[in-house]
């Protein structure tokens, strides 16, 4: 299966701007080639952006809340339509972020390919946060925050929200992993949902091969079309800076390349978001690197393997 990338350069869903450059900044990182590498096709879309950038003044938390939402959605009818099409291709979409809100409308893609198959969809989110707020509970206004509730149909999102691009999944068949920060009421929310939340404490103490296999056995089972949405944040910062909301206790590199390995040997996902990578903040390529080197894994080089192993970061004298 040929693998399609689509960028989405974007930030508006996000209070600290720079990850409208995520897209460039994973390609100068050499996504295509290490992807090339391990006998893939690849075929690159560019980047989907606004077409008139709003002029941002005043604090960041009070910047033009109208003109971001209407930013957020026109992206993400676009990144639905066109993330829609490349499936209906029988082409592996990697969606290239750009701030989690692009969810909103790659993981609409997969639900509306999906349901014209009667595949149920799965969504994995990799993430130090849940992503489950609706307007009335999120204490930022951020709608990176946001995706997965309005994705699994909360009813606090007002019509302009919806449209024939949205997209629905059901809560039951979503797992969060690595997550680490999560709002009051929105966990109620996951909670009553039946959102599964594996969070960095069930990592310490089960370990990520005993609760990716459940995962995994899941999705099989039922025949599943699994979509991947691997925010930045949720490897620990100390690997990974490049992020604008970073939560100390993340997923170790191991940690982060065994989800990636196990999902590969699976075959269970079919498509990805890569999603929150700020350059602006990270430091020389330190973390664009390693989400190409989590990419890589997914998409089957392993330590053992004959293809190049995973690139040697690349410090500012060389
Ligand atoms: C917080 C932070 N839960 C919010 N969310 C972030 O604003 O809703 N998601 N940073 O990536
Ligand atoms: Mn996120
Ligand atoms: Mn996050
Ligand atoms: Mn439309």
């Amino acid at each position: 299966r040929r693998i399609d990338l689509l960028g989405v350069a974007t930030a508006s869903g996000a209070s600290v701007r720079g990850c409208g450059m995520g897209p460039e900044a994973l390609r100068v990182a050499g996504l295509a080639e290490a992807l090339i590498d391990l006998g893939h096709e690849v075929a690159d879309h560019g980047d989907l952006r606004r077409p008139a950038p709003a002029i941002d003044a005043g604090p960041a938390s009070l910047r033009l809340p109208d003109a971001r939402r209407a930013d957020v959605l026109d992206l993400a009818e676009r990144a639905s339509d066109q993330g829609l099409a490349i499936l209906e291709a029988g082409n592996f979409p990697v969606f290239l972020g750009g701030d989690h809100s692009i969810a909103m409308g790659t993981v609409s893609a997969v639900a509306r390919h999906c349901v014209t198959k009667g595949k149920p969809v799965f969504v994995l989110w990799i993430d130090a946060h849940a992503d489950y707020n609706t307007p009335e509970t999120s204490p930022s206004g951020n709608l990176h925050g946001m995706p997965l509730a309005l994705l699994c149909g909360e009813p606090e999102f007002d019509d302009s929200y919806r449209g024939d691009w949205l997209g629905r999944i059901d809560p039951r068949n979503v797992t969060v992993i690595g997550a680490r920060s999560v709002d009051r009421e929105e966990r109620r929310l996951l909670a009553s949902r039946g959102v599964e939340v594996l969070d960095m404490r069930k990592i310490d103490e089960l370990g990520v091969v005993a609760l990716m296999r459940t995962v995994i056995e899941r999705v099989r089972k039922a025949g599943g079309h699994l979509h991947v949405s691997l925010d930045v944040d949720a490897m620990d910062p100390s690997i990974a800076p490049g992020g604008g909301t970073l939560v100390p206790g993340g997923l170790s590199y191991r940690e982060a390349h065994l989800i990636m390995e196990m999902l590969h040997d699976s075959g269970v996902a079919g498509s990805l978001d890569v999603v929150e990578l700020n350059p602006f903040l990270d430091h020389g390529g330190q973390s664009a690197t390693l989400l190409v080197d989590l990419v890589a894994s997914l998409f089957g080089r392993q330590i053992m393997g004959e293809e190049p192993g995973p690139m040697a970061f690349v410090t500012e004298d060389e």
